[in-house]
């Protein structure tokens, strides 16, 4: 059937057992060593087994993973440019041999699929990130992954599906390729072109993505990916209720939106090539490819990661490869006196052009502030407004950080208690000490303890914060890295503002109000923060405040118009 034929001609791939295999692989499975997958691993299972990354049909062995890192090809010279890897733990691959199965679970434990091991190593997960990211910089989201979350060893072998994953969410429309084939030509759609996308879409997307469809007289397939995007990104929720009112602007029969479960890794040109082998096994034979396709933005030096247009040119060089075109993606403005979005270069000398950049899209978005119905339909703003209302509206975490006895406990109570004054807001305050007697009263006070203490109150604060309240905490935190875990957590579902309470070490000293300062140079307390162990001081903190000279009511004052100037509270 042609229409089953994959990139590089080769068969889509469907590699769930069934019958008779798949009870006799179950059974065998339960004596198999079990892994439970990372968010990252559960969504390319999901994309390997059901053929989405045809013509893979595991995870990477090590042959394939070196030549896909030097030159985006596999052993055998076919096109793959993203290394799809199973990383482990050591103590789980530790006694394990090729040849051997493992059970791959999910979250709850389900069994989804049993790897037959073919190779396991020990990857240079930093080399990995130059080879395929083209650097070593922790700001690229992909290199950070590789380096601070991923599992030192790989393990490569063949896949065998068991039980696909269920999602409960948009079920209508969630398609696999092999389904989505079949829906294209139940339609009579011939071509199509696909528009990926982690983000809202707008008026602007809106007629750019007609635009292309109209270009190569094609139909058109929204495709937004619902796996795991950036960090910061509006989540899939809210997105697909605005393409879904988004859809209704197409004209009818022209358009369908469907579901993408994928992990990006914001790998720019080596992404787009991936996008595009994707979407062919969808059964598109066109994409979208625009300015910065999967960009990481920017690195350290504030400079961008990939040229503007490195993402197209590389598509342009391989798409007869891969056997779908590319459409560039063309830069949309508003003209005023017409009344329409047109591409940039088309627009007439004298014409007014209105644009409205995304980082003024949310800051309006976050303030309440009016966005125009030429910018965005009214029905996909409601959306947007439901699940993120202006900031006076949203939880919110204050995160008190320094010395002991700096006067983190003192401000954090005098804030609180201003906070209830005003009377809107629910705020559970999560101090550093009440913190040790309740969450961690068996933790110490190690590194690894200390990380384990604060992440716990990370993790109760994000979840007031996701819901609305208010969530102060006061712990010394005296390490940088877990502190960023900590705002990445909150961020997600609402603000984050960190407060360093900078009392110099000699002033703490000084009160020691517990008499604990003393111990610790007695020795009698080992590891005490400023004595003898670390505190990284944040280097740039929403605000800094030092108590030397200034009361605990004119410290919380700081604190509360911080909070009003971030738009918080008002
Ligand atoms: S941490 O590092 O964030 O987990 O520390 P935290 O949970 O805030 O606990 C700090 C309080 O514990 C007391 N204490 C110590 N602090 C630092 N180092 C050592 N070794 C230590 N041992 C006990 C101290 O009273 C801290 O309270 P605060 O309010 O900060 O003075």
């Amino acid at each position: 059937m042609p229409d089953l034929i994959a990139p590089h001609g080769g068969r889509l791939n469907d590699l769930y057992l069934q019958g008779t295999e798949l009870e006799d692989e179950r059974t065998r499975a339960r004596d198999y060593p079990s892994w439970d997958m990372s968010p990252r691993q559960l969504c390319d299972s999901e994309l390997l087994l059901n053929g989405a990354f045809s013509p893979l049909s595991g995870f990477l062995g090590k042959d394939d993973y070196e030549r896909v890192c030097t030159d985006m090809r596999l052993g055998d010279g076919t096109l793959w440019p993203m290394p799809i890897t199973l990383d482990v733990s050591e103590a789980f691959a530790d006694g394990l041999e090729p040849g051997q199965s493992i059970a791959l679970r999910d979250l709850e434990g389900v069994l989804r699929a049993t790897l037959e091991i073919s190779d396991i190593w020990t990857p240079d997960r930093e080399l990995e990130g130059e080879r395929v990211y083209g650097t070593r910089d922790l700001k690229h989201p992909a290199v950070d992954y590789l380096v601070n979350r991923s599992n030192p060893v790989y393990i490569g072998g063949k896949l065998k599906g068991i039980d696909a994953p269920v999602h409960y969410d948009f079920k209508h429309l969630r398609d696999t390729p092999a389904e989505m084939r079949a829906r294209f030509k139940k339609l009579g759609w011939r071509k199509i072109v696909a528009f990926q996308t982690r983000n809202p879409m707008h008026r602007a997307h809106q007629e750019l993505t007609f635009r292309a469809a109209r270009e190569v007289e094609a139909n058109l397939l929204i495709h937004p990916v619902v796996g795991l995007t950036k960090p910061g990104d509006i989540d899939h929720f809210t997105r697909v209720r605005c393409y879904e009112q988004l859809l209704d602007h197409y004209p009818e029969q022209t358009t369908a939106l469907s579901l993408l479960p994928l992990a990006m890794r914001m790998g720019g040109p080596r992404e787009a090539l991936w996008h595009a082998l994707i979407r062919k096994n969808y059964g598109c034979t066109h994409f979208i490819v625009g300015r910065d396709h999967a960009g990481p933005g920017n690195d350290s030096n504030d400079e961008p990661f990939y040229g503007h247009y490195d993402a197209q040119d590389l598509l342009v060089e391989h798409q007869d490869e891969i056997g779908i075109e590319m459409v560039p993606f063309k830069m949309m403005v508003y003209v005023q006196d017409r009344a329409q979005f047109v591409p940039a270069d088309e627009v007439r000398e004298g014409e007014v052009v209105m644009n409205i950049s995304g980082t003024e899209f949310r800051r309006r978005l976050q303030e309440g502030l009016e966005i125009p119905p030429w910018f965005s339909y009214p029905e996909v703003i409601k959306e947007l407004r439901r699940t993120h209302p202006p900031r006076h509206k949203q939880g919110f975490t204050l995160f008190f950080t320094g010395l002991s006895g700096s006067g983190k406990s003192t401000i954090a109570n005098a804030v609180m208690v201003k906070l209830m004054e005003m009377g809107d807001r629910q705020v559970t305050l999560l101090d550093g000490d009440v913190v040790r007697k309740n969450l961690s009263s068996e933790l110490g006070f190690s590194k690894e303890h200390r990380d384990l203490n604060i992440l716990r109150i990370g993790f109760v604060a994000s979840e007031i914060t996701k819901n609305g309240g208010v969530a102060i905490c006061a712990p010394i935190a005296p390490y940088a890295r877990t502190r960023a875990q900590v705002r990445e957590l909150i961020t997600a579902g609402g603000g984050f503002v960190e407060v360093h309470v900078a009392t110099p070490l000699e002033v703490c000293e000084e009160r020691d109000r517990k008499g604990l300062y003393a111990k610790a140079r007695a020795g009698i307390i080992k590891e005490f923060t400023g004595i003898s162990d670390p505190y990284e001081v944040p280097e740039s903190p929403e605000l800094r405040v030092d108590t030397v000279g200034v009361t605990p009511d004119q410290a919380a004052h700081r604190v509360i118009v911080k909070l009003e100037s971030l738009g918080y509270i008002r």
